[in-house]
Formats: structure tokens, sequence, C-alpha cells
């Protein structure tokens, strides 16, 4: 029996592997820019992605659709083929933030693709659905997770309304998406939908330190995001001497600088300005308007608002001294979220049955699964991302890890419908008496 292949079923784990890694490289091919990787909400490049990934899905047996959201759902019947079974979702997103690497949400799409291939037409006595989210990076709106926010019923008016970099409200967009996709479903996920696992992955160097191939995510960091404007005086770079100047870029680079050494030295605090742009953007124009943002992250709530309080405040100071303005709006305010126990503990039993001794982590990176967690009991598994870069081309995965993380899949398919049990009894148990009501 070659090393890949179960011994009881005789599943290829490594050639199921390799496939999911060519389909992310075929996906790779899927991008609005020429040369590097780049796809957003309801683009061309994500219909074509689609496209690839519908024919994978209806090949190992699922009916497949596309949701008023733009997300992608492929069906893997249960045993007695009831669209109304009690099913796990699997899942992840399809977008990618601008020159992406191959990896980053992907990965758990077609891991969620290859745990069905790799059941070989088996029906359980539960549903499977594959779910490919359409938004998570929030690079065409500047909202994160709009995807999964419609699969639980939270994509809100003041989200709908929102304008892309040409005017386009969302609401209009999906619109079109609609009109152009006449047999979409609704967004919602689906009512007996009773467990959400993710794979991702890790988008950092701890499991690679640590020598191991997956990892278990109990909490995601929460995450706050605001706009800064500074405003200073344009003028003349030849003629304004340096001290009468009101530039409003070096405000914000000693700004960005400041906020840097600060975070530094919060532990476990991580802060980053990745966007910035300066008016008038000429050599010899002195900057007189600049926009950045702030993206601010820790597993404590606590501590994450505190510390945006600070930030906030010395870019008042350096403003006053620097005699600029400056203004901020919040874009969004993400709680941290713990992942659901009983999930944590089947996901620890899924990894260790695949070989890999169980590690819990918590994850900067925010995901899906923690806006779907407010609905519906959700884990995560990562896995090994070898130089722990993403978010950058570079972004790598390891062909065996990928092999443990669709072994681990497998055994958590095994365990969930004892998860479904114990659920129910717990349901049962902490229901009213009714003849005490
Ligand atoms: O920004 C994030 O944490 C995620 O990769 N969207
Ligand atoms: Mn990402
Ligand atoms: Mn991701």
């Amino acid at each position: 029996m070659p090393a890949g292949r179960s011994e009881k079923t005789g599943t290829d784990f490594d050639a199921l592997a390799a496939s999911a890694l060519a389909r992310c490289d075929v996906l790779a091919r899927c991008t609005e820019r020429e040369g590097e990787i780049t796809r957003t909400f309801l683009s061309p490049a994500m219909e074509e992605c689609h496209d690839h990934i519908r024919g994978w899905m209806e090949d190992a047996g699922m009916t497949i659709g596309v949701d008023r959201a733009g997300n992608l759902r492929g069906y893997y019947a249960d045993l007695e083929l009831n669209e109304d079974a009690p099913r796990l979702i699997v899942a992840s997103h399809l977008d990618t933030v601008p020159r992406a690497g191959c990896y980053d949400g992907i990965l758990g799409v077609m891991l969620g693709l290859a745990m069905v291939e790799a059941l070989d037409g088996r029906r359980l006595n539960f549903g499977v659905e594959v779910v490919g989210f359409s938004d998570e990076e929030g690079v065409r709106y500047g909202l994160p997770f709009i995807g999964s926010r419609a699969f639980i019923g939270k994509l809100l008016p003041p989200h709908l309304a929102r304008r892309d970099a040409d005017g386009v409200a969302m609401f209009a967009a999906l619109d079109g998406y609609a009109s152009a996709h006449p047999d979409v479903v609704s967004a919602a996920h689906h009512p007996q939908s009773r467990g959400y696992l993710e794979f991702h992955i890790e988008q950092g160097p701890v499991l690679e330190h640590a020598g191991l191939a997956l990892g278990v995510v109990e909490t995601i960091a929460g995450q706050s995001r605001a706009m800064l404007k500074f405003r200073g005086r344009a003028g003349h770079a030849g003629t304004t001497p340096m001290f009468l100047r009101r530039d409003a870029l070096a405000a914000a680079a000693e700004w960005l600088v400041a906020v840097e050494s600060a975070a530094a030295a919060m532990p476990g605090m991580v802060a980053t300005t990745g966007q910035i742009s300066c008016e008038t953007g000429a050599a010899n124009v002195i900057p007189g308007l600049v926009c950045c943002s702030l993206d601010v992250r820790h597993a404590s709530d606590e501590m994450r608002h505190a510390a945006v309080q600070e930030f906030l405040a010395t870019a008042r100071s350096i403003a006053e001294r620097r005699q600029i303005e400056v203004e901020h709006a919040i874009e969004y305010d993400q709680p941290a979220v713990g992942l659901d126990a009983g999930l944590i503990a089947l996901a620890d039993k899924a990894v260790l049955g695949a070989g890999v001794s169980p590690r819990h982590m918590t994850s900067g990176a925010g995901h899906d699964a923690m806006i779907v967690a407010a609905r519906i009991p959700a884990a995560m598994i990562f896995l090994r991302n070898p130089g722990g870069i993403s978010h950058h081309p570079d972004e790598a995965v390891l062909v065996e890890d990928v092999a443990s993380a669709l072994r681990a899949g497998l055994h958590f398919l095994h365990y969930f419908p004892d998860y479904l049990q114990n659920h129910l009894q717990r349901l049962t148990e902490s229901e009213p008496d009714s003849c005490t009501t």
C-alpha cells in the first residue's frame, strides 16, 4: 500500500492533497491583473474562479448554487439525499488582497472539496456544504467579511450603502449580480447548519517554529480599523522655509512611527498603516493632505480599545504641535471571538487522528469563522505556513501538511455525529421543564 493511502478506505490522501494544490494554482490564474493574483468581490475573475470550482464540485457529486451575496455553495447530500438533513459547513473565502499569494482562503475551500472527494461517493448521515465566500478581505468596499455576514443575516443597510472606488453602492452591485444570475439562491445559511469548519494557512510562523503541521484555533483576535486625515497646507517646495511649513505627510510619518514603537511595547499588540495617499502628490509641492489607515489587533478587546484611543491621542498631539488638523473615522470594530468548545475538542481529536499533536492557537488574522461563529458553532484548523509569509506572492504550504489536514478533515467528519448527538442532548437538557412553567 503506498504511504499516502489510508489502510482502511484506500483513500489516497497524498494524491488528493496534490490535486488541491494544483487547483489553487489553476485558480491563481483567475485574476484582475496580469502577472499577479488579485481577485475581488463580484469581479469577472471571481466568476471565472466559480466556473472552475463548479465543475470540480459537480464531478464530486455535489449540487451547486451561487447565492445573492456571490457566495459559491456546493452541497453533498446525506444518505437519504435530504436537502434538510443536519449539515456541516466547510468554508473559507475565494477573494484575495491585491498581489496575493495562492492559498489564503482558497486552500480552505479546496480542502472542503477534497474532503467530499475523499468520501468517494460514500454518503454520511449528515450533509456537507462547501462554501466559497465572495469577500473576506474587504478590498472593494473597505468592509471585510461581506460573504459571511450575508450568510448569517448580518449584511446590514449601512454596509449595503457603502460605495466602491467607482462610486457603485454595494446594494447596486448585488442587484446587478442577481440580475446576471437569475438562479441565485438566498444567502442565508440553511437552518440545519449545525457546525462550521474552516481550514486556513496559519499566515504566521508559530507552527513552523513548533515543528507542527497543523494547529487548532481557540480564539480569533479582535480588530479595529480607522481612517485618519492629516490636513496641513500645500505650498511651494522651493520657496517655503522649513519653519513655516505645515506638512501633512511629515506629520503622518511622525505619527505612524510613534504608533509602531508604542505597539511594539504592548505585549500581543499589532498596529499597521497599510494604506496611505498624499495630495498634491508632486515632488515639488509640500503635502497638504494625507489619508491613511490604521489596523489594530489584540486578543483582548479592552487592550485593543485602549490602544486605539492612545494612538488617536498621539495623532492629535502631533497635529497640534505641527499646527495641522487631524480627523478620524472608525471604520469597524470587530470583537475577538472564542470558537466553540465542543468543536475545538472535536478538532483536537481530528488533528490527533492525523498524527499531529494538537496545539491551541490565537489567530491574529481575521477569518470568516469569527463572523459565522455568532450563529453556528465554529472551529478552525491551521496549516503550517513555511516562512510565515502571507498576503504576499511568496505564501507557501507543504503538500504533506495538506494531506495531514485532509486526514484531519476525514476524522472530523467521522466524529461529527457524536458532536451532533451531544449537542442535541445539551439542547434537550437546557429546555425548560414544561410542568414547572
Ligand atoms: O486581514 C485579515 O486578517 C484577513 O486576512 N482578512
Ligand atoms: Mn487574508
Ligand atoms: Mn484568509
